[in-house]
């Protein structure tokens, strides 16, 4: 059953695929490759198409209808990034890669760029175990983080990537971390500069459509935040509304 639902899986495209347990249920975790390329811009790579939320749901929602129809299953439920389980620790049990020093998870073959969801069913099946061995250690994620939050640990404080996700008025130095990275939404250094991502394979068909790189003030400018809502409300930049992008392009402006 496992390798139907794998080879069902590989079908629409998803190709790195493994099983873990996970609180009475079976995992079945899928990665989804999302590296487009890295554009002039000022959004992290995440962040250039459509919410990868609403793209992995779509594609784990298929999964969900074969387990049922298909392998015989009474219960299938997507989950992309909010759901009970963290996910880098589930890919990891569900063999799928192994932890970086930049704290990310990384596949032999795909590097760190991709997405984790998976589907929790009620289908029994055997668990892969996790890989052998880990990141190069190399330490360029360290040495390369525009905020020193690799150093002794993940600090998330000092993330460009929390930090341009977190409301409210930032500190001088929580500015000056974000001008350094350079996005207004996430940032990729600790991925770009990992060995591991040296060749990346071609992200999923949807990562590559209506993608946008670069996010200006005149696009934001005069919308309501309904109409933020209804212009941008299927990217994953928007999550943290209008407000918290207009600081962010001004301290980039600095
Ligand atoms: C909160 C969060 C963030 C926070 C904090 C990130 C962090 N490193 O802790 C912020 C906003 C900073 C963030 C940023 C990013 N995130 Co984020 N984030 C999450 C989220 C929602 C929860 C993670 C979390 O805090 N879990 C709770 C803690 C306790 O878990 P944990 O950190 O994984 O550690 C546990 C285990 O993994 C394990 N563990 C940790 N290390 C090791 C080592 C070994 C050897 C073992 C055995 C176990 C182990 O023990 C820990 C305790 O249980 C997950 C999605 C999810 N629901 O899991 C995405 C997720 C981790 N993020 C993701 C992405 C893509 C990013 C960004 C790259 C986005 C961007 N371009 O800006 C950056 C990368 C920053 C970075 N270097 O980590 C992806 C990662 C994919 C991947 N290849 O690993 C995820 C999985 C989302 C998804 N579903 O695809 N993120
Ligand atoms: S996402 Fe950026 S700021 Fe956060 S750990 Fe990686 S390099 Fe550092
Ligand atoms: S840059 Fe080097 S140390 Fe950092 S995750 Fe990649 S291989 Fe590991």
């Amino acid at each position: 059953m496992k390798q139907k639902l794998k080879a069902y899986a590989a079908s629409l495209g998803i190709t790195e695929t493994g099983v873990a347990a996970y609180g009475g249920s079976t995992a079945f975790v899928c990665l989804f490759p999302y590296f487009s390329g890295k554009e002039e811009g000022n959004l992290s790579v995440y962040a250039y198409s459509r919410d990868y939320h609403i793209v992995v749901k779509e594609k784990l929602g298929r999964i969900c209808d074969f387990l049922i129809s298909e392998c015989g299953a009474e219960r299938a439920e997507a989950f992309a990034d909010i759901g009970p389980a963290v996910d880098k620790n589930l890919a990891y049990h569900a063999g799928l890669g192994f932890y970086g020093k930049n704290t990310l998870m990384i596949n032999p073959r795909l590097g760190s760029f991709f997405f984790i969801g998976y589907v929790l069913t009620d289908l029994v099946m055997e668990c892969d175990k996790p890989l052998e061995g880990g990141c190069l250690s190399c330490g360029r994620c360290v040495r390369a983080c525009p905020g020193g939050a690799l150093d002794g640990g993940f600090h998330e404080e000092r993330c460009a990537s929390a930090l341009t996700q977190k409301k409210g008025e930032l500190t001088e130095d929580e500015r000056a971390i974000i001008r350094r990275a350079g996005c207004v939404f996430g940032c990729d250094v600790c991925q770009l500069v990992c060995p591991h991502n040296a060749a990346p394979p071609p992200p999923m068909p949807e990562f590559l459509e209506n993608r946008i790189f670069d996010l200006r003030r005149d696009m934001l400018d005069g919308l309501s935040n309904r109409e933020f809502r209804e212009k941008f409300g299927d990217r994953a930049f928007a999550w943290r509304g209008k407000a918290v992008l207009m600081r962010n392009l001004n301290i980039l402006k600095k």
